[in-house]
């Protein structure tokens, strides 16, 4: 069948959108038809060239729709179900699943290839085969994808809010509460509100930090993370140290969450600075594969016994994360609403980036026509 996607061909070339013919789905696999799709960061390091993808590549890698078809073997969701796709797929059986660290299951090795669990890509087009970003490719109509890429949510969930919980809100909610293991009573500061810094913010005030401190130079990324939770926002990190100084009377923050749209060593280094005895750095945000964005004075580290942790997803587990974290929503715990500034029509991805790139935005949302 046919759908109109938005693809990357080249590093650094602006997206374009075209028609594609997609496959049937083949054992495991599922047609779904994709109703939203959030425009995340990293959609922009795959065009941008920092994270090195297959391309022709179907971008997006948020996305939520309903599913029209199951190929053989389909036990997980069913035609009619709507789903949350997770940008990490989980085999459930691999060491990492079996051991409730679904962010890492080996069947996630190949999501900047865009091809398929199974074998093969989903789509093809004017350039040969068209993979899809993440093994999803929610830039798209309709897109076939593995069953363990798709987890089902409630028929009354609004899918244009519940699509973020398919990176942005997990990834950011649980690098505060699983990955740093925020705390009652604690100090949490955020560095970078984005779409992953606003929901660290969100999940460091759930699990009961006393201060959440928010680093952004932009004042409205600012004034959202102290509408969401945050108790100090400031432009630098340099005012922040201050603040954390004087607050916690020089024993310095509990944890570090690291949410820039660019990871630099810099930024790692204002974190490792900013907590205190046994504190955690929680690195989250992205550069090139092989830069280098640590340097650090390794003994400080050492004699302070501070960490560094490197968390993917939040250190969520997508089959039964996606759903908690929906609940939260539905329970007025979490906030999805409130973070979405504008929505896009797929032709407007362009424009959705340019906006995210110009700090315009906490998060867009791309609304998908179907005839
Ligand atoms: C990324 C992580 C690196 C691969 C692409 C997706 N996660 C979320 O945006
Ligand atoms: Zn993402």
């Amino acid at each position: 069948m046919k759908t109109k996607a938005a693809v990357v061909y080249e590093p650094g070339k602006r997206i374009e959108v075209e028609e594609l013919e997609l496959r049937k789905p083949a054992e495991g696999e599922v047609l779904i038809r994709y109703t939203y799709a959030g425009l995340c960061h990293s959609d922009i390091h795959v065009a941008h060239g920092d994270l090195e993808a297959r391309m022709p590549m179907i971008l997006g890698h948020e996305g939520a729709g309903i599913i029209e078809e199951v190929g053989p073997g389909v036990t997980r969701v069913k035609v009619g179900d709507h789903v949350v796709c997770s940008f990490i797929p989980n085999c459930g059986t691999c060491r990492y699943c079996a051991s409730g660290q679904q962010s890492i299951c080996d069947m996630g090795a190949t999501i900047l290839d865009g091809i398929l669990p199974g074998g093969g890509y989903p789509a093809t087009g004017p350039r040969g085969d068209y993979g899809g970003m993440c093994m999803l490719g929610t830039f798209s109509q309709y897109g076939v994808i593995h069953q363990n890429s798709a987890v089902k949510v409630d028929d009354d969930l609004p899918l244009d809010k519940a699509v973020l919980v398919g990176c942005g809100v997990p990834t950011g909610w649980g690098a505060a509460v699983n990955t740093a293991e925020v705390r009652a009573g604690q100090t949490a500061v955020v560095i970078g509100v984005g779409g992953i810094g606003i929901n660290a913010v969100q999940g460091a005030r759930y699990a009961g930090a006393k201060y959440v401190i928010a680093i952004d130079p932009l004042e409205n990324k600012r004034e959202k993370a102290m509408e969401l939770g945050a108790t100090h926002a400031f432009a630098t990190a340099e005012e922040a140290m201050t603040a954390v100084t004087d607050l916690t009377r020089g024993q310095m923050a509990d944890a570090a969450i690291l949410t820039p749209g660019l990871m630099t060593d810099e930024i790692v280094s204002q974190g490792f600075h900013i907590v205190g005895k046994g504190g955690k750095v929680v690195l989250t945000g992205l550069n090139k594969i092989m830069e280098p964005t640590i340097q650090l004075p390794g003994t400080l580290m050492t004699l302070f016994r501070k960490q560094l942790r490197g968390s993917l997803f939040g250190d969520c587990n997508p089959t039964t994360d996606i759903p908690k974290i929906l609940g939260l929503y539905q329970s007025g715990d979490l906030k999805l609403d409130e973070i979405i500034t504008r929505t896009y029509t797929i032709d407007q991805v362009n424009e959705g980036y340019d906006d995210l790139l110009e700090g315009k935005n906490v998060r867009g949302i791309v609304v998908h026509e179907h005839a």
